[in-house]
């Protein structure tokens, strides 16, 4: 077969490195950049194939590897709407990727598109985009080669964030079709936010400065874009943005440093009590901090703008009239704060659901809400309104002023959020617009409830695949004996609540602890840690 040969010829460039297992796991392919050569080709083979399979719509592929470190790089494929990859083709990712020879390759790809009942004469269309790092440049030749042996059509976007390449996959699978989503462009992006934050803020203003570390990642550029296009009416003042130093990138800055340090970044040069931001490398996770007047640090994370968000949106489907069609639910993953599960429980009377870690998991559970509302708690996360919400809010009629300007608040939100994935620059202007709404400063922001001091540590073990987890990750069912081992440290403990999973992400098993104080929270993670170890 033509095709076959050609992508034979061009694999023999990439050959797979020898005695290396390849997984796509929740955030793609990941890990140091200079295995990944053969890894990004088969991906382009895959992305081809999978745009063939659904009639030659579009499909994205985003080389990044987030707050991974510089050296580090990824890639994920982007289904039609702007989502993940449907989960039943990552098995296909990892096959490919594993293919031992170029011969196993061909064999491989033909044989998905003969069970996959591929028609190979249907056209492919890939559109592509990479973060800041140093090796993307190559690994974008990688898949150039695979688009150009399969005949793809394809659109390389350069630079952008994840997010930013989720957007115009959309764009451009719903162009001219009732569910249009936006301008195919880059300006398109930034024009549609912009549009929308104002609309949003009807007037109002944030209290002071708002700081964003952008990680120095691509997120910095971007978003100087989108300042150009906000027209003054929010002071964002932009650090840690320097892209022309790939050493720096997720260096002592950017959300992950935060979340995990618990602590700014040390370059910060803020003064107590003003709002700070952290976005991470490829600029889908965004958290909120600040130094109170103790110069304590405060963390306002993923939780805290899942219910700052959920809280907010419900006083408007009350205000507007529209309460009944627009039932609100939160996802969260185990890691979210348990003060933070009780206080969406009692204080806003709104329904959860917890679901295994991985964006993937939140964003479909989200969908069965008419606004469902998902954050982890390392800030990835946004909010989904169902068509039927989207109807709703657009064409509701209101009967009094005020039914007309929370309407108004929650048209202008469903086009600020970005609907495809977790966008740090689109929920950063939530953030803003929720906080202006409600005159807060991040200490009424924090005075919501009150956070359980908890630990993550990561604990490197011989073999992660011996844990297997249950109950949306929340209990262990292997090792055999393990769980009851963590049950019986965590009933010492007041308030405590700890569990262990294996990452999807790096080869080693997170546990996370909770406790009444710091000191308990420590030493229940320890205690975890050793039981895994
Ligand atoms: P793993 O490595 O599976 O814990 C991490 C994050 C996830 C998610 C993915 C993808 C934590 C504890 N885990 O997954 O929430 O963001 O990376 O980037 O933050
Ligand atoms: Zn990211």
């Amino acid at each position: 077969m033509a095709s076959t040969d050609k992508i034979l010829e061009a694999s023999a460039k990439y050959p797979k490195p020898a005695e290396r297992q390849f997984q796509y796991g929740t955030a793609g392919f990941r890990m140091k950049a200079n295995l990944l050569n053969s890894v990004v080709y088969r991906v382009g083979l895959l992305a081809a194939l999978r745009s063939k399979k659904l009639n030659g719509q579009t499909i994205g592929v985003m080389i990044t590897a987030s707050h991974n470190p510089p050296e580090d790089n990824g890639v994920k494929l982007v289904d039609p709407m702007g989502e993940m990859l449907e989960a039943s083709w990552e098995q296909y990712a990892t096959q490919l990727a594993n293919a031992e020879s170029d011969d196993a390759l061909g064999k491989l790809y033909n044989k998905l598109l003969a069970d996959l009942k591929i028609k190979e004469d249907v056209p492919a269309r890939v559109i592509y985009a990479r973060d800041t790092r140093a090796s993307g440049a190559t690994l974008v030749t990688c898949l150039k080669d695979a688009l150009d042996a399969t005949g793809t059509e394809y659109t390389d976007y350069g630079y952008l964030t994840t997010p930013q390449l989720h957007y115009l996959v959309r764009c451009i699978n719903t162009k001219d079709t009732q569910y249009a989503y936006g301008d195919i462009s880059e300006k398109g992006y930034y024009e549609k936010l912009a549009a929308a934050f104002k609309l949003a803020m009807k007037g109002k203003t944030t209290k002071g400065a708002v700081t964003v570390d952008c990680a120095n990642g691509v997120g910095g550029p971007k978003l100087h874009e989108l300042v150009k296009h906000l027209d003054g009416i929010i002071d964002i003042k932009i650090v840690n943005d320097d892209v022309l130093k790939p050493e720096t990138l997720n260096s002592q800055c950017g959300a992950d440093f935060v979340k995990t340090q618990q602590r700014a970044p040390p370059s910060s040069k803020v003064g107590p009590n003003d709002r700070c931001a952290s976005l991470d490398g490829d600029a889908d996770r965004i958290i909120f901090y600040f130094a109170d007047k103790d110069n304590t640090f405060r963390l306002l994370d993923g939780d805290r703008i899942a219910t700052l968000a959920a809280s907010f949106l419900a006083d408007l489907g009350r205000q507007s009239g529209l309460a009944e069609q627009l039932k609100i639910g939160v996802v969260q993953t185990a890691y979210a704060n348990g003060a933070s599960t009780q206080y969406i429980e009692k204080s806003l009377q709104l329904p959860i659901i917890c679901t295994n870690t991985g964006v993937k998991y939140l964003h479909h559970a989200a969908a069965r809400f008419d606004i469902g509302v998902y954050f982890e708690a390392n800030g990835h996360g946004t909010v989904l309104f169902s068509p039927a919400a989207l109807k709703a809010i657009a064409t509701y009629d209101p009967k009094s002023p005020a039914q007309k300007a929370a309407l108004e608040t929650l048209q202008a939100l469903t086009e600020l959020i970005n609907q495809t994935v977790g966008d740090a620059l689109s929920d950063l202007l939530l953030v803003e617009a929720i906080l202006a709404h409600k005159g807060w400063t991040c200490q009424e922001w924090l005075l919501t409830y009150t956070d359980l001091p908890n630990r993550l540590v990561k604990v490197e073990v011989p073999d992660r695949n011996m844990f297997q987890a249950v109950d949306a990750e929340r209990k262990l069912a292997k090792p055999d004996g393990a769980q009851k081992e963590i049950d019986r440290e965590v009933g010492k403990f007041s308030m405590g609540r700890s569990f262990a999973r294996a990452s999807g992400t790096e080869d080693a098993v997170r546990v996370y602890a909770e406790a009444a104080t710091r000191t308990e929270a420590d030493g229940l993670a320890n205690q975890v840690a050793n039981i895994v170890r």
